[in-house]
């Protein structure tokens, strides 16, 4: 199967509330949108980089390079026979994986509707709905996050992730926990802390947490390990796995217990799936993570969650939570089991919405296989 041509669109959309973690305040969000067009269908993938290096070392614009002058060459070279050889095709170039995944969930979605079938049903998905939560940003007091928190329980989360930073961390989740004795609960630090931190993490310990996420450094996974022995809640990775490697390393050397998969993180839907088969394996639950993504993003994560090892609750919450005007739809909205459906195809089961992508749009560019119609 031939691709004809690949178009990047940078698109911004205004989030509907502010959204605060351990490195900075977001507004809107700003993504590439990818579209695979070859053998009479389309296909679309979402980066999931940001402006600035600041969750990861890769941004838009080193995204667009990668894509642009290495991985695209390749790609448009290629007779594809299924999206698993796309990861191979990329071999070559090192890191820059979140250019990757853009590229190669594009082509998951091409493909699986070039077959007429659901993105689950070719990723090997097995369930029909996927359990999720929210995530919820940092806040000025406690008292305004316990707030917030139960207007995402009203609505029918079941899961509540918060955020936490120094200055806003044991007495944040003492809050929530104390006003919802009973929620499944969890914190994520995004790598705000190092070991001398240790005794914040102690003082949590007892507040019977799912888990505690990314609380030492982004490429870290020996101090963790110091830290998870002094725990009883499990540590979960998320910036430091960026690969079924990392992940390995990190089971055997005792980092963590439960790995965050996010597929436009690890390289794209392989490397997720391999990641998931290994936790699988082991008997380490994993979960699928969130990076505010458009509704296709969005889309690529429900599929991908509904592969068995998925057990936890993911960070994919109906797209209300996000946008007012997303660029595809149908809109995901919660279940009252707070669960997602899985779309029926085909492809992710989103499709773009060509007036509001317009209106989101920075800037187009269109990329031709030599010999191609058009
Ligand atoms: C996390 N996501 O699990 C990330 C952090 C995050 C839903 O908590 C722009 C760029 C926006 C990077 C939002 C959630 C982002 C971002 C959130 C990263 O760590
Ligand atoms: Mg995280």
């Amino acid at each position: 199967m031939k691709i004809d041509s690949i178009e990047l669109r940078q698109i911004s959309l205004p989030l509907l509330s502010p959204f605060t973690t351990s490195f900075g305040t977001e507004t809107e969000r700003d993504a590439l949108i990818v579209t695979i067009r070859g053998e009479g269908r389309e296909g679309c993938g979402e980066c999931v980089a940001s402006l600035g290096p600041w969750y990861s070392g890769e941004t838009l614009e080193t995204c667009r390079h990668i894509m642009a002058d290495f991985l695209m060459p390749l790609l448009l070279e290629a007779d594809l026979a299924h999206p698993s050889d796309v990861w191979e095709l990329f071999a070559p170039i090192r890191g820059n994986r979140m250019a990757k995944a853009a590229l190669e969930m594009a082509a998951w979605d091409w493909m699986a509707r070039l077959r007429d079938m659901s993105l689950r049903d070719l990723l090997g998905g097995t369930r029909d709905r996927v359990p999720v939560g929210v995530s919820v940003g940092i806040q000025e007091t406690p008292g305004r996050l316990v707030e917030v928190v139960g207007q995402y329980l009203d609505q029918g989360y079941g899961r509540i992730k918060v955020k936490i930073a120094p200055g806003h961390d044991v007495r944040d989740v003492q809050a929530v926990r104390a006003a919802y004795p009973d929620i499944l609960l969890q914190a994520d630090a995004n790598s705000a802390y190092t070991l001398a931190a240790a005794p914040i993490f102690e003082a949590m310990d007892g507040e019977n947490l799912l888990l505690i996420e990314q609380p030492l450094g982004p490429d870290d996974i020996v101090d963790h390990a110091a830290l998870q022995r002094q725990l009883a809640t499990a540590i979960c990775l998320d910036e430091s796995i960026h690969s079924p490697d990392d992940a390995r390393h990190a089971l055997d050397l005792g980092s963590c217990r439960i790995i965050n998969i996010k597929p436009g993180r690890v390289g794209g839907h392989m490397q997720s799936m391999a990641i998931e088969r290994l936790c699988r394996d082991r008997g380490a639950p994993v979960w699928c993570g969130g990076m505010l993504e458009t509704n296709i993003g969005r889309a690529h994560n429900v599929a991908l969650a509904s592969l068995p090892g998925f057990t936890l609750p993911g960070d994919i919450s109906a797209s209300a939570r996000y946008f007012e005007h997303d660029i595809a739809g149908p809109d995901f909205v919660l279940n009252d089991d707070s669960t997602l459906s899985v779309p029926p195809g085909p492809g992710i089961g989103v499709n773009p919405i060509p007036e509001a992508m317009e209106a989101a749009t920075q800037g187009v560019e269109t990329y031709r296989r030599h010999g191609a119609q058009c």
